[in-house]
């Protein structure tokens, strides 16, 4: 087993900052670190809080750690931003806001900026998790800011997935992100102070009357909450645990499970591809030669002809 894997599962708090750093940047030690991690982990109810900017989802996040404190339970947080090249700016007020749990072992909160491609901050979200599982948390808080595609990447890797709206800013539910409104579990309406909270209500409410069919046969729960006050923290874990209740009851758990195992399979075996590609253009002098000749041939006879040399990958007989 790897040393500091071994520290990490016996609780050591500095070595999962250590191993969180590894994964987190792809450093020296990672592959091993990750295969002795892996036995230990897939145990929390990661849970994700996604919203547009200034949603409250931070706040949120900060109370339900509070709340979860208070029933015992462990938890971890991953702050992932994916607008911001390094994890600093945006994050920070919440740094400051969370420090009040930072005397507390059993809340671990870290922040993460995209560092590089966008499409890598899911896969080492992905990894992230793995020590935080391994660690012992028994629920991690996944937030992103935003709602593009990298949030929609990070968030399905959650078990459950929480949308944070809020009142009086227009036409939120018509003009959601394709795909946000779907991927949601549980839909918080956050700042219900304010007034327009049950307008919105409705809007979703109505949104989901139209809708045919539910995934996983779940009907996602709506939720006034304010974070500023405290208030709705008990209903939002009532209905994110019945929504994991639900999904380990019908078998959907696992499923998803599996399917987050397969899309980080697949991911580094493309990955692994890709580079062997590069690899074999950059050598391969009959290689270099066709992909060097942009008189002759457009890219796509390039790419034919190339292909025509390697075995398919496709060609599988089933059984
Ligand atoms: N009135 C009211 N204000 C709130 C509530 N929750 C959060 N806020 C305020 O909304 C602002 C944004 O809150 P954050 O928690 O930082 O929002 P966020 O979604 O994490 O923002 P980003 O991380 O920047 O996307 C802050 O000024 C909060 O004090 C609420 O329930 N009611
Ligand atoms: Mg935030």
């Amino acid at each position: 087993m790897h040393p500091l894997a071994e520290r990490l599962v016996r609780g050591d708090t500095r070595a999962l900052a250590r191993a969180l750093t590894i994964l987190e940047n792809d450093l020296e030690g990672k592959r091993g670190l990750l295969k002795s991690l892996y036995p230990y982990a897939g145990r929390a109810h990661v849970v994700g809080f996604t919203g547009a900017p200034g949603a409250g989802k931070s706040t949120l996040v900060d109370r339900v750690i509070g709340h979860l404190r208070e029933r015992g339970l462990t938890v971890g947080v991953l702050a992932v931003d994916p607008s911001s090249p390094f994890s600093g700016g945006a994050l920070l007020g919440d740094r400051v806001r969370m420090l009040r749990h930072s005397g507390d072992s059993g809340v671990y909160i870290r922040s993460m900026g995209s560092r590089g491609s966008l499409g890598g901050l899911a896969k080492s979200t992905g990894e992230m998790l793995y020590a935080l599982e391994a660690y012992g948390c028994d629920v991690v808080l996944l937030e992103t800011v935003g709602v593009g595609q990298a949030e929609l990447d990070v968030m399905s890797v959650a078990d459950t997935v929480v949308l944070v709206l809020t009142p009086g800013a227009g036409d939120q539910v018509q003009t959601a992100k394709a795909g946000i409104m779907e991927i949601a579990d549980v839909f918080v309406v956050n700042k219900s102070d304010l007034p327009g909270a049950d307008l919105i209500v409705r809007e979703i409410w109505m949104m989901l009357r139209d809708r045919r069919q539910f995934r996983e046969d779940w009907r996602p729960p709506v939720v006034k909450a304010s974070a500023a006050r405290g208030e709705g923290l008990a209903d939002i874990w009532d209905a994110v645990t019945a929504h994991r209740d639900h999904l380990l009851r019908n078998g959907h758990w696992e499923a998803r499970r599996r399917r987050r195992h397969e899309r980080e399979t697949l991911r580094l075996l493309e990955a692994a591809v890709c580079a062997q590609l590069a690899r074999r253009a950059e050598r391969d002098p009959a290689w270099r030669a066709v992909l060097s000749d942009h008189r002759g041939l457009d890219p796509y006879q390039a790419a034919e002809r190339l292909l025509a040399g390697l075995p398919r990958l496709d060609d599988v007989t089933p059984e």
